[in-house]
């Protein structure tokens, strides 16, 4: 039985944002155990299978077309290459594939074909598939969902107060009627957001009222810092601190205690203690990769040893545990790196330790 609570108000989650830090870091903890393995995370790699060229105004970002970024653009990545670059991702630990279109909206034809069988292709090697297209009709929502895709990426970004500042050329309820139309289909909802764009404390509480007030929520929140691109309207943009990180971080937990909570772009900025705080307040998943879609991300073999030295293994594919585990329960999860594990599909949540998991109360 979910016990998610889906009338947060702004208010509520101001409160919980602006707790003494170490109260703050052992409620989310707290909630963080109750139901996730703290030590595994789920790791993803990001694939940008069409770069740049974007007509969209997104103010953040360095593939709209109107900025003058240094990026290279790319038309749409050839089937075979995907598939190398999922086999890479694959050896190296992560569970998870997400490619990343510059596009403002998904159409219907030869390139959305094309996409369909990357999706065929990378769900039989076996890893979850994500895509992150813009937007998409629920139609497309179900033709992806029968081509196997298990994810959708698409961030609410912001507040809707604060939208507007940070976008022109489509509306937050465009973003939100994307979401439902995911939520039609079988494929799980993956929408976050980032910080340091020059809003207010407010408007990270708005953004997560609007995704924590979501039923179901998203089965998926990332949390990105910005980053500051030369040549976008946000290129000289303050970098967030790792304080403001960890208390969102802890933050998302706590309203969305079920939800994998991603730490996206921005990690290159983070110290490995930075990072050890995020894991602790409740992120539990990461990109890894030393590309996100066109800026650096860590070193995978780095980010492997920061998992070696906290303790960390990378969760397993079609995997969603929700529970505190047993040593029994620990070892299915992990994946030990070339061994071949026991799936579970998307809808299929392996749950365990019922008991405790009634006896959960929130905040
Ligand atoms: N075009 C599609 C869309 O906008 O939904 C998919 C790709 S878009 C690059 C995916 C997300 O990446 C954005 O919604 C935004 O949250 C994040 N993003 C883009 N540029 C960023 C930046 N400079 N810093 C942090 N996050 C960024
Ligand atoms: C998300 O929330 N962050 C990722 C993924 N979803 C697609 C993208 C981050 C992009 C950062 C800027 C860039 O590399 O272009
Ligand atoms: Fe285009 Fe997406 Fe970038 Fe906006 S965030 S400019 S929609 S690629």
């Amino acid at each position: 039985m979910s016990e998610q609570k889906h009338d947060w108000t702004k208010e509520e989650i101001l409160e919980i944002y602006n707790k003494p830090l170490m109260e703050l870091l052992y409620e989310a903890a707290t909630v963080h155990r109750k139901f996730h393995d703290p030590n595994t995370v789920q790791v993803s790699t990001l694939l940008s299978i069409k770069t740049g060229g974007c007509p969209e105004d997104c103010g953040y970002c360095p593939q709209a077309a109107r900025y003058h970024t240094d990026i290279e653009g790319n038309d749409l990545m050839q089937v075979s290459h995907v598939k190398a670059q999922a086999l890479r991702a694959k050896a190296s630990g992560s569970s998870r594939v997400c490619m990343g279109a510059a596009w403002r909206n998904v159409k219907d034809g030869p390139e959305f074909d094309q996409v369909l069988e990357m999706v065929r292709t990378i769900n039989k090697l076996d890893m979850e598939v994500c895509c992150t297209l813009g937007m998409l009709t629920e139609n497309q929502a179900k033709r992806l969902a029968e081509a196997g895709l298990y994810a959708y990426n698409h961030n609410l970004d912001t507040s809707e107060d604060y939208y507007k500042d940070v976008i022109s050329t489509r509306a937050f309820e465009d973003r939100l009627e994307t979401i439902d139309n995911v939520r039609k289909s079988n494929v799980t909802v993956c929408s976050g957001g980032i910080i340091g764009m020059g809003e207010a404390i407010e408007d990270r509480a708005g953004m997560l009222v609007a995704l924590a007030t979501l039923n179901p929520q998203p089965e998926s929140v990332p949390i990105n810092a910005l980053v500051a691109v030369e040549g976008t309207p946000m290129e000289d943009m303050e970098p967030v601190s790792i304080w403001e990180m960890v208390r969102m971080v802890a933050t998302t937990r706590i309203v969305m205690p079920e939800t994998q909570v991603r730490l996206s772009a921005g990690r290159t900025q983070m110290s490995r203690e930075g990072q050890a705080m995020c894991f602790f307040a409740g992120a539990n998943s990461i990109f890894a990769g030393d590309k996100l879609l066109t800026t650096p991300n860590p070193d995978v073999n780095e980010d492997m040893e920061m998992f070696k030295l906290l303790g960390l293994n990378p969760q397993k594919p079609f995997t969603k545990v929700s529970q505190p585990q047993s040593v029994e329960a620990e070892d299915s999860q992990h994946q030990p790196l070339g061994e071949k594990p026991k799936w579970s599909r998307p809808g299929h949540t392996i749950t365990r330790n019922e008991e405790a998991k009634a006896k959960t109360k929130l905040v």
